[in-house]
């Protein structure tokens, strides 16, 4: 096991789920809080009032790689507060439909103490994409979010970003706000298409096919995000967590997402697949590198600083 802290929050294992997978239902959220191997739990992005989300088939698999346009189903905000399972490190991650409900659903669980929060800014299956996919919207959503004096302690989930510069805008814009304790990078890549050949059809029904790209396919856009915004964070002194997502299959993904400068590791498509047992298996094969190297913590991994 490789604890780590998250926005605060220790978590015994660095490895546990992406907000979306395995973390909709009483029963799945039981399972990975029963599951010793899984260090935290992130809820499926919260809205409000509960929601069946898209029609299906919303979600395909194949040769690695998979394409989902779920909706944001989920049981609505009262459900994962009551039903908040006992022993692990849990966020919730808040969806909502607009910047409204987003903040309306925070100050509903701002003060509660041993949970964090993942404010997913970055869904990429709604009528209007989340606001972190332009820095201008991102500036003004955080603008009315944190209101002055009030207390907040938040992580972000961000999408994927493509240019260094977009880093830098984001990063600077981060900056100004010693709330957010960590971000998550990344979300699935939206706007993905494949064909089912058989039929001549698109592979998923919502949006004309449209929907978010994650799986093995995503992991160098996932480990460049994590890199370029760690090394942001370290050129500009900021304290910063960082949660990589996206394509991990092995611990040799892990590690990678550590050097990377990740502090901890969120599977999704993978997890789907397979279900609980990978956090096992994934901690394992970390370990076998870990000790080949003759590192005991996850703080010994030397970060790759690309400022150079
Ligand atoms: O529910 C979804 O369609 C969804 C969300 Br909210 C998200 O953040 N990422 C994603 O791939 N799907």
């Amino acid at each position: 096991m490789y604890p780590t802290t998250v926005g605060g929050l220790r978590l015994n294992n660095c490895i546990y789920n992406a907000a979306g997978v395995w973390d909709t239902t009483k029963a799945q959220l039981d399972e990975l809080a029963n599951n010793k191997w899984c260090g935290g739990i992130v809820t499926k992005s919260i809205t409000v009032d509960e929601r069946k989300g898209n029609e299906y088939p919303k979600y395909y698999f194949a040769d690695g790689y998979s394409i989902n346009s779920n909706g944001l189903e989920n049981k609505g905000f009262s459900y994962y507060k009551s039903n908040k399972p006992k022993t692990t490190a849990y966020f919730y991650s808040i969806g909502g439909l607009s910047n409204d409900e987003r903040k309306h659903i925070y100050t509903e669980y701002q003060h509660e103490t041993g949970s964090g929060i993942e404010l997913n800014l970055s869904c990429p299956n709604l009528g209007n994409a989340g606001p972190a996919y332009n820095p201008h919207t991102l500036e003004d959503f955080l603008q009315t979010f944190f209101e002055k004096d009030s207390y907040h302690q938040i992580g972000l989930k961000l999408p994927p970003y493509y240019f260094k510069e977009q880093f830098e805008d984001v990063g600077e814009i981060i900056s100004q706000y010693p709330q957010i304790k960590f971000i998550t990078c990344i979300n699935s890549i939206p706007n993905c298409l494949d064909f089912d050949i058989n039929n001549n059809i698109p592979t998923i029904k919502p949006h004309a096919g449209y929907g978010g790209l994650g799986g093995k396919a995503i992991l160098s856009l996932g480990l460049a995000n994590v890199n370029r915004f760690s090394t942001y964070f370290i050129s500009n002194k900021l304290d910063i967590d960082i949660v990589g997502c996206g394509g991990v299959t092995s611990g040799q993904d892990v590690y990678k997402y550590l050097l990377a400068g990740a502090n901890a590791v969120q599977v999704g498509t993978y997890l789907w697949e397979n279900g609980p047992n990978v956090f096992e298996s994934l901690t394992k094969e970390l370990d076998l590198i870990m000790k080949r190297k003759g590192y005991y913590s996850i703080a010994q991994v030397p970060v790759y600083n690309s400022n150079v």
